[in-house]
């Protein structure tokens, strides 16, 4: 792909945008292709590349087919461009790749993998904290991850300087994070023109799929405790390999639920929800079983951008492409033995489940938390398994 390609595949598109042909929301990239040209000279062609809405120039380098990547634009599908055999991923909700990003690295680290993974990232997406979360992981565990800004001095239209003030002069970030400097050829969305006011065809409008049944099956009465059906579970988990993730998970044992699994399956994180919960969605496109542990319904409020806006609608947006067998392992908070407080006492079960379509299970039995680990165990997508600290 040459820099006359890439300019002239986003002109065949802009055209058809300005001659109503493209009913859907378009971001033109322009004015990087020298920049971007060289920096995929490192890149090869197995590794990982996460983009952002921005994404028709990275998928053309990264060796998508221009016929294919015009079908999928033309089908409404700019922002959600992704390619399982090429390891292509994007996510048109800013920041929302990074921490899978990490993930993915952490996942290649450990097998030993010579891939690597190139996570591209706006200074818009730089401002917002996830970027921080994963960076300093990356940095911290020296993962095959590396971000590259893509400093077009513009979220949407206000500049660093207008949306920052100066705090950003003199801010370094590690070494893993690499910056180009670029003067857009097209506005933040679409060409610039009101062209499209007169579309020739009508958008396809993406439907959910159906919300998954969260009800557990009728069971038996069974002596076993809840606490001892919680454990089992982790240690069948474990036996088949689950990385659990989270903070206590490796120096605390999760309420004690972890005790006997290995410690090279409890991987202790940084106080950071939305990077756990990215890297359990990045390792387990590198097939683990990541278990992610949150120990109260609350802090999941801070991951829920990964949970909603990512894990859940990965499959829909991928075509099918991309699938994260992540469980969510959540403890809803008691008043017992002592009261913990307001704000971590909430169970928020109910809530997530209007939020998602994947099962969000609330066991009250010890069998009942068999049969939700067990079905947790045989998912193909996301399961979130809500336990009852009161009943351990
Ligand atoms: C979490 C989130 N917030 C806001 C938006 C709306 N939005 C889409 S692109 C964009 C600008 C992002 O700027 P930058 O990361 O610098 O990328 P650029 O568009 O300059 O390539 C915004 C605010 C979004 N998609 N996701």
């Amino acid at each position: 792909m040459t820099k006359a390609d890439l300019i002239a595949f986003e002109r065949r598109i802009a055209a058809k945008y300005d001659d109503g042909e493209l009913p859907y929301l378009v971001h033109f990239c322009g004015g990087n292709e020298d920049q971007l040209i060289e920096i995929f000279k490192d890149i090869k062609p197995d590794d990982y590349v996460f983009s952002t809405h921005r994404n028709a120039y990275h998928a053309l380098l990264h060796g998508i087919p221009p016929d294919e990547l015009e079908a999928k634009i033309m089908a409404g599908r700019s922002m959600f461009v992704f390619d399982r055999a090429r390891n292509f991923f994007s996510s048109s909700i800013v920041a929302a790749t990074h921490a899978i990003a990490a993930g993915v690295a952490w996942a290649l680290k450990r097998r030993g993998s010579k891939k690597r993974v190139w996570c591209f990232v706006g200074d818009g997406a730089e401002d917002e904290g996830h970027f921080y979360e994963a960076a300093r992981y990356v940095d911290g565990w020296d993962l095959p991850c590396t971000f590259i800004i893509e400093d077009n001095d513009r979220n949407v239209n206000a500049t660093k300087r207008e949306r920052r003030g100066d705090t950003e002069y003199g801010f370094l970030w590690p070494s893993c994070v690499d910056r180009y400097w670029y003067k857009p050829t097209y506005p933040h969305g679409g060409t610039g023109t009101l062209g499209w006011l007169q579309f020739k065809r009508e958008a396809q409008v993406v439907i959910p799929p159906d919300r998954q049944d969260s009800t557990l099956p009728e069971l038996l009465p069974d002596p076993i405790k809840y606490m001892d059906a919680v454990k089992y579970s982790m240690e069948m988990l474990a036996r088949e390999g689950a990385i659990f993730i989270g903070y206590n998970v490796r120096y605390g044992s999760a309420y004690g639920s972890l005790k006997n699994i290995p410690e090279d399956q409890r991987l202790e994180t940084p106080l950071a929800e939305n990077l756990m919960a990215g890297l359990g969605m990045g390792m387990s496109l590198e097939g683990f079983r990541p278990v992610v542990f949150f120990e109260r319904h609350e802090f999941i409020m801070n991951a829920m951008d990964a949970i909603v806006n990512t894990l859940d609608v990965i499959e829909t947006i991928s075509d099918g492409e991309f699938h994260m067998p992540v469980i969510i392992k959540a403890v809803a908070g008691s008043v017992k033995p002592f009261y913990a407080g307001y704000t971590h006492t909430h169970n928020y079960a109910d809530e997530i489940r209007r939020f998602v379509h994947f099962p969000v299970y609330e066991p009250q039995t010890g069998p009942e938390v068999l049969a939700a680990y067990a079905l947790a165990r045989e998912a193909k997508g996301p399961v979130m398994v809500s336990e009852m600290k009161a009943l351990y």
